[in-house]
């Protein structure tokens, strides 16, 4: 029995397969915090669940071993047409569990989301779900819970924005089924949630409402004891939008991590414009093995527009300065259709990568922009000319979504597939393709 069922959706092709993947870090969060409020939660990743059996039969077996009076499903844009496909079933056969659902899509596209769930939580979702929690048991009207979209008389309503500062407790891993994943070793810690940047193509910002919350570094150090001494963890993923955001706190990070003799790999996502060699040597000294920095274009006038605030010259020096710490894996990655992106443009983003190849560059990821709702691109499509050709957010980041002024969906395909990645990684295009043949 369990008050709460928490899903993590599947989504179309599984692309973030639990092999390469980690449990969902929110919802260990939500779980937490429902158990320190005196609910009983059971946390499932429909990914797993799901291996070559039919929805439906592992839905019906889920609901009956837990009976829950919730189910709330985690859901990002890849996996929304699943989640929705999730709460049809449920609906179908259980009429009376409440169905919830959360994460960075249902934030954005709330009335979507009604239409298929009877309450959508927006941003951060510690404090309403357990506000939701009060309503089962009759303490709290729907209508009081700031944070959470409802149906109500056939209508959407919009409650106002709740508090966003995360509560700095540690998630629920003992509810996470690691030993599951555990065959990757791979665990995942975040030490301080939000980014405060803009750039157009990312929800980052817009979910933590521009803010960044440190946690205290006491809980970050109790959680990472915890993964080693309970869970063998050796590899550490630092899931910051950007590690290296507080120069200080980083630091801090690196030399707590030393001092309390705690052994392990870690790698971490940063911006270019916020390295430097003393940090980076820091990291090193600390475990860092890899490092992940958003370089988005390889052409000036593209790179601005992105509004990431960064140049060609700190890329460079970012991944250099990386190199000369001695940090094994230095992993950049690139968009192309960007709103202005031209067969030029992407030229030079081809060009730019091998340039950081050279320089120390070890992995090279490219993506076709998705405008995410929540994102600029997105609100501003319209009027930057960008269409988006998939309908009801069915489709994988294997095929393109949109088309530009200067690139129809076919053109940015094509330079994908035939020019970007045998250009720049050999590797992926075997693999996409082997993925699409099991796709079938
Ligand atoms: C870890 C991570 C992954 C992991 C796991 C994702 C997961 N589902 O847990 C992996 C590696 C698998 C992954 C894969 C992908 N990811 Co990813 N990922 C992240 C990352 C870096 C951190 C997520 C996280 O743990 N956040 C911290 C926790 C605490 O926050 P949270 O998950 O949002 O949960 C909180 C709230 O959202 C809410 N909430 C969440 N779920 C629920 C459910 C309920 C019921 C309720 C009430 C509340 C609630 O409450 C939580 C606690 O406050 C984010 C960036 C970010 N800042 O979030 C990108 C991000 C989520 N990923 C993104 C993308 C694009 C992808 C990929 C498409 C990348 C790719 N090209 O393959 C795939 C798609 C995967 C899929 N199935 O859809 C985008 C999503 C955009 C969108 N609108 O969907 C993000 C936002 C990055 C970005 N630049 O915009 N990702
Ligand atoms: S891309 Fe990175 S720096 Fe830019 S808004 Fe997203 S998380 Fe922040």
């Amino acid at each position: 029995m369990a008050d709460f069922l928490l899903l993590l959706s599947d989504d179309r092709l599984n692309i973030s397969s639990p092999e390469k993947s980690v449990p969902s870090l929110g919802l260990m969060y939500l779980a937490s915090a429902l158990e320190d409020n005196g609910f009983s939660v059971a946390i499932r990743d429909l990914r797993l669940e799901l291996e070559a059996r039919d929805k439906e039969d592992v839905l019906l077996e889920l609901i009956k071993e837990f009976s829950p009076k919730a189910v709330g499903v985690s859901i990002l844009t890849f996996s929304a047409a699943q989640a929705y496909e999730t709460a049809r079933i449920i609906r179908k056969h259980f009429p009376k569990i409440l169905l919830i659902a959360g994460g960075i899509h249902p934030t954005f596209v709330p009335n979507g989301c009604l239409g298929f769930f009877d309450i959508v939580v927006r941003g951060y979702g510690e404090k309403p779900i357990v506000n939701i929690g009060e309503y089962l048991e009759g303490r709290k009207k729907l209508g009081d819970i700031p944070g959470i979209s409802y149906n109500e008389g056939g209508k959407c309503v919009h409650n106002e924005s709740g508090e966003m500062t995360p509560p700095c407790g540690i998630p629920a891993w003992h509810l996470a089924s690691v030993e599951k994943y555990s065959s990757n070793n791979r665990f995942a810690i975040i030490t301080g949630r939000g980014c405060p940047f803009l750039c157009n193509y990312c929800t980052c910002s817009a979910i933590s409402n521009k803010r960044y919350f440190p946690r205290e570094m006491g809980s970050v150090l109790e959680e990472i004891r915890l993964l080693i001494g309970e869970y063998g963890a050796k590899q550490i993923t630092f899931l910051d939008d950007t590690f290296t955001l507080d120069r200080k706190r980083a630091i801090e990070v690196c030399r707590a991590i030393g001092e309390n003799g705690l052994h392990f790999g870690w790698s971490c996502y940063c911006r270019v414009d916020t390295v430097d060699a003393e940090l980076l040597e820091a990291m090193k000294n600390a475990g860092c093995k890899a490092i992940h920095f958003g370089v988005e274009s390889g052409n000036r006038k593209i790179l601005f527009e992105t509004r990431k605030g960064i140049t060609l010259e700190q890329a460079e020096a970012a991944v250099a300065t990386s190199k000369a710490a001695g940090i094994s894996e230095i992993i950049c990655s690139f968009i192309i259709g960007h709103a202005k992106d031209t067969e030029e443009t992407i030229v030079d983003t081809v060009a730019f990568a091998c340039r950081l190849k050279e320089l120390g560059a070890t992995v090279i990821t490219v993506s076709m922009l998705i405008p995410y709702p929540g994102s600029e691109v997105w609100d501003k499509r319209k009027e930057l000319g960008i269409k988006v050709h998939a309908r009801d957010w069915n489709f994988t980041h294997e095929q393109c979504a949109i088309s530009t002024k200067n690139l129809s969906r076919e053109n940015i395909e094509f330079l994908y597939y035939n020019f970007v990645l045998p250009y720049l990684n050999p590797k992926e295009v075997i693999a996409t393709a082997k993925h699409d043949k099991n796709a079938g």
